[in-house]
Parts: C-alpha cells; sequence; structure tokens
C-alpha cells in the first residue's frame, strides 16, 4: 500500500474529492492523484519518495523551479517581518512597479490573490466602463471560474453561451458569446449581431488550457481591430503567459496593444498572487478612485509579494528566455523525433517557457485540432511516463512548463523515457 494511497483515502473523507482543484485529482488520466511532499530545482518527490522531474511547475508559477534559494530567502525574511498587515506596503509598490516595468500596456495595478479574481474584476471593470453586458470569450479558453466564464457554445443557432456548470444561471451564461480560437471570422459573426452590445473579448493571447495553441499570425491583431471598431475593450489573459512565454508577457510578443490585461502565477513565484492591470484612465475606475468596486483581504500580502519580487528579479537577466527557450526547443524536437522513429502519431507546440503534445499528427490550430487527439494514447503515455520519473500534467488539455532549473541533464532523463513509452505505445493493439 503505498504512502500516497493512505493519504488520498485519508484525503478523500475530508477533501472534496481528496483534493482543493479538480485537474489535481488525476480524473483525466485515471489512477489515483500523487501526494507530493518536497520539490527543488526541476524535480518534486511523492510521499513514497519517489523523485519526478517535473513539468507541471505548479500549473506555471515555478519558472524558476522549486524552493529557488533566492525566493525562499525572500519569503523568508519577509514572514519575520509579518505574515500580513491589512494595510499598505512598499513591496506592493515595488511589485507593481516592476510588472508596469516589464509588461508594455500595464501602468497601474490592481493585485488580487488568483487569476479567478483578476479576469472577474477585469469584467466587470470592462462592463462598467463600456456601459454593456456581453462578453465574448473563447471555446476552450478558461480564464479561471468566475460565472461568467463557465460558460460553453451554444446550440448552432444560438451563439449565446449555456452553461457548462449547474449553479450558473441562465441569465448570466446568456450575456457570454463563445466563439472559436484562432478563426477570426467566429468573431466577426458574434459582433455582426451583437457588436453593440460587447463589453470585451477576453482571450488567452496563447491558449494554454486546452492544451498550448499559439495564436495565428494576424488572429490577435483582428481582435483587436474589432474591438476598436465597435467600442469594445480587450482584455488580455495572461494568468499563464504573462513572464511565462516572454518577459513582457504575449502582448509584448505578439506587439499586441490590451486594454486590460490578467496576470497571476509567476508573479506569485508559488505565493497566491494575481494581478489586473492596464492604462490609468481605465484602472482608475476602481475603487476607491472610481465606483466599480472591488477589494481583498489577502490582495498585496507582504510575503506573496516578497516571492514576486525575487522570482520577476531572476527573469530581468536577458539570458534567462534564451535560454529557457533552447531547453523547450530540445524537449519538444526530441520527443517529436522519438515518436517518429517508433511511428507514433505525435506532434508538439511550443511558445516561450510552454508547451503542448498532441497525440495526432499537426498541425494544431484549433479547438477542433485539439479535440482531434487521441486522448487515450496521452494516458498512456502519462502513465508510462510517470512509472519512469516524469510528472506531466495529468491532462490531456493542459499545457507543459520547463523552469530555469530544467538542465539538459533533466531533458535528456526525460527523452530517454519518452524513446521507451513512445515504444511501448507503438507495441499496443
Ligand atoms: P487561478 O484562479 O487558478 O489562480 O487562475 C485561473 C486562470 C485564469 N486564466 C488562465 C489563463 C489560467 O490558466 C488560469 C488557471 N490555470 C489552471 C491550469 N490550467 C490552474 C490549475 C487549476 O485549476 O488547478
Amino acid at each position: 500500500m503505498s504512502r500516497s494511497h493512505e493519504a488520498f483515502t485519508r484525503a478523500l473523507k475530508v477533501l472534496v474529492g481528496g483534493v482543493n482543484s479538480p485537474v489535481r485529482a488525476f480524473k483525466g488520466v485515471g489512477g489515483e492523484p500523487l501526494f507530493m511532499r518536497r520539490g527543488l530545482g526541476p524535480h518534486i518527490w511523492d510521499v513514497d519518495d519517489r523523485r519526478y522531474i517535473d513539468y507541471v511547475g505548479a500549473w506555471g508559477p515555478l519558472i524558476l523551479g522549486h524552493a529557488a534559494p533566492s525566493v525562499v530567502k525572500a519569503v523568508q525574511e519577509a514572514a519575520a517581518q509579518g505574515l500580513a498587515f491589512g494595510a499598505p506596503c512598499e513591496a506592493e509598490s515595488t511589485l507593481a512597479e516592476q510588472v508596469a516595468a516589464f509588461m508594455p500596456h500595464v501602468e497601474q495595478v490592481r493585485f488580487v490573490s488568483s487569476g479567478t479574481e483578476a479576469t472577474m474584476t477585469a469584467l466587470r471593470l470592462a462592463r462598467a466602463v463600456t456601459g454593456r453586458d456581453k462578453v465574448v470569450k473563447f471555446e476552450g479558453g478558461y480564464h479561471g471560474h468566475p460565472d461568467a466564464f463557465l460558460v460553453k457554445a451554444g446550440s448552432g443557432a444560438l451563439t449565446l453561451g449555456v452553461p457548462t456548470s449547474p449553479g450558473v444561471p441562465a441569465s448570466v451564461a446568456a450575456h457570454t458569446l463563445v466563439a472559436s480560437y484562432n478563426e477570426p471570422a467566429s468573431v466577426d459573426q458574434l459582433f455582426g449581431e451583437h457588436g453593440a452590445d460587447i463589453a470585451a473579448i477576453i482571450v488567452e493571447p496563447v491558449a494554454g488550457n486546452m492544451n498550448c495553441v499559439p495564436p495565428l499570425p494576424g488572429f490577435l491583431a483582428h481582435l483587436r481591430e474589432l474591438c476598436d471598431r465597435h467600442g469594445a475593450l480587450l482584455i488580455l489573459d495572461e494568468v499563464m503567459t504573462g513572464f511565462r512565454v516572454a518577459r513582457g508577457g504575449a502582448q509584448a510578443l505578439y506587439g499586441i496593444r490590451p486594454d486590460l490585461t490578467t496576470l497571476g502565477k509567476i508573479i506569485g513565484g508559488g505565493l497566491p498572487v494575481g494581478a489586473v492591470g492596464g492604462p490609468r484612465r481605465l484602472m482608475g475606475r476602481l475603487a476607491p478612485e472610481g465606483p466599480v468596486f472591488q477589494a481583498g483581504t489577502n490582495s498585496g500580502n507582504p510575503v506573496a509579494m516578497s516571492a514576486g519580487l525575487a522570482t520577476l528579479a531572476v527573469l530581468r537577466d536577458d539570458g534567462f528566455y534564451p535560454a529557457l527557450e533552447a531547453k523547450v526547443r530540445m524537449l519538444t524536437e526530441g520527443l517529436e523525433q522519438a515518436a517518429r522513429r517508433h511511428g507514433v502519431a505525435f506532434t508538439t507546440t511550443a511558445v516561450g517557457g510552454m508547451f503542448g503534445l498532441f497525440f495526432r499528427p499537426g498541425p494544431i490550430h484549433t479547438y477542433a485540432d485539439v479535440m482531434g487527439s487521441s486522448v487515450e494514447s496521452f494516458r498512456a503515455f502519462h502513465r508510462l511516463m510517470l512509472d519512469q520519473g516524469v510528472y506531466l500534467a495529468p491532462s490531456a488539455f493542459e499545457a507543459g512548463f520547463v523552469s530555469g532549473a530544467h538542465g539538459e541533464t533533466e531533458i535528456r532523463e526525460t527523452l530517454a523515457a519518452a524513446d521507451k513509452a513512445f515504444a511501448q505505445l507503438a507495441r499496443r493493439p
């Protein structure tokens, strides 16, 4: 009986599904989740003391790897000064200044404690600024769990959304319109029918929650042009891509001007931080300066700020991103070569420090392309890699992440494990 199994059995009694976030439950790959007890650099250890090369990185925040010494030291020093004040502290201004310095279209920031709070706030702000109710999202796009975003495409005739979760009123879902990522005509149609009522488009500039799907050339620019033409705001949800695909996020990488940017994950360095950012003329509408209410007990927590600051300090190094991208390229190219050697239908995507794995031939541009990938093959691959000490996201619809702590050694070990895994997949009936 493994310690992980015992821990899961215990957790199931007191935590819903034994977890505090559904994707961790391994329902996407089968089997039971591994309970983790330690992480260091590119590695994570489960409670049975098995070591894994980690490509989840706590779902993106750990761009420096686990327990980065400079981050741990900053957190220890901040904690010794007090865990929370519920009052302004200078670390909040310092981190906001850093974010504004890196992100081209962020002039002012409001810190919150999760990506969900960030996107919820950005939507409320967009609706207040435009006086409109509707929002356009993309099928397969994930922006946390605000009611407005737990919506899937309605029936063909209806372009209005229908809830993906009980508890979301149809009246709320009706304000959410669902388009198809990388398919501009689907967005044109929604603006043709509802343009005057659309407050905003919210988009992951690199889709990371239907696995990793980069934007086609011109797609993001088209969204910008549509918003300008119809008086809607463009919200770039950079919770995952911010400081992940480039130091300035996807808005710098692709040269796109959002009206509002949402951030999370990396800016907390592993601790709970989210943020909304944008020009002062929009951000100034938030309380207490403006009428749009938003608040949070833990917003700007000084210990969390210290983790974000210590993380961004390392990302300032001009060599960080080129080195990260080289390792992602070594991984994805090596995986594709191994799959080809064994005749397994497989392709990858990659942007900066994030990547995607698909069990189907490429290219991968749309949600339909993603859904054409073999989930069954991914599940088998995931298990084969786990058994060899490689920890991939337990879902065929999540992106993977490389950290600055991953070295060539870890990439080569991963490729050796993948070669064996593809060989076994190729032998299946
Ligand atoms: P959180 O509320 O989980 O901090 O952020 C929500 C969110 C918003 N926007 C984007 C683009 C995101 O990727 C996320 C959260 N990402 C998931 C992983 N795909 C978090 C993992 C989880 O739900 O446990």
